[in-house]
């Protein structure tokens, strides 16, 4: 990875993805690209980025062989929960975004990297230690996308050479860029809740356990990968991934430590709740650390006090 152009730049991974590579390739090195310009924004201002729309080949093709990109990390997707509302624009855009991202990485012979997410496993997977070969039916379109964005990966690279590497996200937390639209969202919420009213309505049931991971190691994941030998690989689209497991009542418990008065009630979102068991409870994710050395540091505790801690600051900021 020397030169890389970056879709979906204002995002949840995004934003946090460009300002790692920023400072570790430079920041001539890196194009983060979005569908708008927000003036004042960080991805915006502090570094190279361009208009783009992923359902303009045309520009994507220009773009990145205008910057001489050798790299294409393509990260804008419509994510679980929204998807179900509009399944059709979902599927275009997740679908056809991807496309036109892989047919520019063919014609310009880039190193390619899309996320997928536990969200490709559907209620009829191995739910418990969740296999890296198993079954994948999901009953939602975004899981839908997510097994045929992976299947079409493996094909660009079985067809046409294409280094095509990926993940499968679990649900991310992280403190710079709110998600937009996710199942896992509570799991973000729950922080920004706590520290500005000490309460939380949790939209996810009790017991409802999930795969989560900080942000900083699902930044470390993508550029590890994305930098291992070739030949280590023997999957590709995509591994396993995950840091943590926990449902509702735990990450309530894990704030409590820290704040002690924070409390917790439920309020049952049953869009979300379908959605989220319908998914597995644990990855096993040792394919990952064997071939590519996979390894989390961030536990949940250790997560929700860095979390509190920089939300803090960020919301102090914003007063
Ligand atoms: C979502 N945050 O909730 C995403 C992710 C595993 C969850 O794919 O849709």
């Amino acid at each position: 990875m020397k030169r890389i152009i970056v879709t979906g730049c204002l995002g949840q991974i995004g934003s946090e993805l460009v300002y790692r590579l920023r400072q570790e390739k430079g920041l001539d090195n890196v194009l983060a690209t979005d569908i708008r310009k927000p003036e004042g924004h960080p991805v915006v201002e502090e570094g190279l980025f361009e208009v783009l729309d992923v359902l303009d080949e045309e520009k994507m093709l220009a773009l990145a062989t205008e910057f001489e990109a050798d790299t294409m990390i393509h990260l804008a997707s419509l994510l679980s929960s929204v998807a179900e509302d509009k399944p059709q624009i979902a599927w275009h855009i997740n679908m056809s975004g991807l496309m036109n991202a892989l047919e520019v990485s063919r014609k310009l012979n880039l190193q390619f990297f899309t996320p997928s997410s536990i969200g490709a496993f559907g209620p009829e997977t191995p739910k418990i230690n969740t296999p890296q070969d198993t079954l994948q039916r999901p009953k939602t379109m975004y899981g839908i996308t997510k097994v045929a964005g992976e299947l079409l990966c493996d094909y660009y690279h079985t067809k046409f050479g294409v280094d095509t590497r990926g993940v499968r996200f679990p649900g991310l937390i992280s403190y710079d860029t709110l998600p937009g639209g996710g199942t896992t969202d509570y799991a973000v919420e729950i922080y920004y809740e706590a520290l500005k009213n000490g309460s939380y309505v949790c939209p996810i049931g009790k017991g409802t356990v999930m795969d989560m991971m900080y942000m900083p190691d699902a930044i470390n994941a993508i550029v590890d990968l994305m930098e291992a030998p070739e030949e280590q690989l023997i999957h590709r689209n995509a591994f396993n991934i995950s840091a943590m497991s926990f449902d509702p009542e735990e990450i309530k418990e894990s704030i409590q430590k820290v704040m002690p008065d924070f409390t917790m009630t439920y309020d049952v979102n049953p869009k979300l709740q379908g959605i989220a068991d319908s998914w597995p409870d644990t990855l096993d994710c040792h394919v990952a650390k064997d071939e590519w050395q996979f390894s989390p540091i961030y536990d949940l505790d250790k997560m929700t006090v860095d979390m509190l801690e920089k939300l803090s600051i960020k919301l102090a900021k914003e007063n």
